[in-house]
């Protein structure tokens, strides 16, 4: 028996944030943020997301991302096999969709995060107003804020979720943070007495 890996996914400022800390405080997990900008390379890429003259190469950008999540794998695998569930704001889908947004192939995307574990249920905050996300306090703050790429990062979540069958979708447009977490919890719930089965890898 091990504990879940639960991921939420969205657009910037969908609430993933909110949810995130909501959920674990609930299950009494462990909060996982991606990217991590605490590590080494968490320091370039916040450089990189907050410096829009940072003229590093996207595909090092993508590189960077996938390192960032490998850096924690040890940590969260030990975290399952004792129990504590963990939740992850972001993860490999995010990496994927929006390099994919920025020109690059999926199957190059998806290649350096071959054999991270696999999420038992990736819950995708889904807003169909992408007008009143762009309204959102903050928004425009980083480099990747801006309403074309949104749009090309919501489509290319389409994609992923027709090719990951643990995917489920909440549609969040008109629904306070209590009604979203009540959603979430329903997602999630059957899956607090623990997994039996191993990690799965991507
Ligand atoms: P936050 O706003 O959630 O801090 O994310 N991103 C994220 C990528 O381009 N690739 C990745 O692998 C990950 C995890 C999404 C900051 C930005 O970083 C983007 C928004
Ligand atoms: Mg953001």
């Amino acid at each position: 028996m091990r504990a879940p890996l639960i991921v939420i996914e969205g657009l910037d400022r969908t609430g993933k944030s909110t949810q995130t800390a909501k959920l674990c405080h609930r299950l009494n997990g462990f909060l996982v943020k991606f990217p991590n900008r605490e590590t080494p390379i968490g320091k370039l890429l916040n450089q990189y997301l907050t410096d829009a003259s940072n003229p590093m190469p996207l595909e090092v950008a993508h590189l960077l991302f996938s390192a960032n999540r490998w850096e924690m794998v040890k940590n969260i695998e030990d975290l399952l096999s004792k129990g504590t569930p963990v939740v992850m704001d972001r993860y490999v889908y995010s990496g994927v969709a929006y390099s994919m947004a920025k020109g690059l192939d999926i199957e190059w995307c998806l290649a350096p995060d071959k054999g991270l574990p696999k999420p038992d249920v990736t819950i995708f905050l889904k807003a169909n107003d992408l007008d009143s996300i762009s309204q959102r306090e903050g928004f425009g703050e980083e480099r990747y804020e801006v309403a074309s790429l949104q749009t090309s990062v919501r489509n290319n979540f389409e994609i992923l979720r027709s090719r990951y069958d643990e995917w489920k979708v909440i549609i969040i447009d008109g629904k306070d943070i209590d009604q979203v977490h009540e959603h979430i919890w329903e997602l999630v719930c059957p899956l607090t007495r623990g997994v039996t089965t191993g990690l799965n890898r991507f």
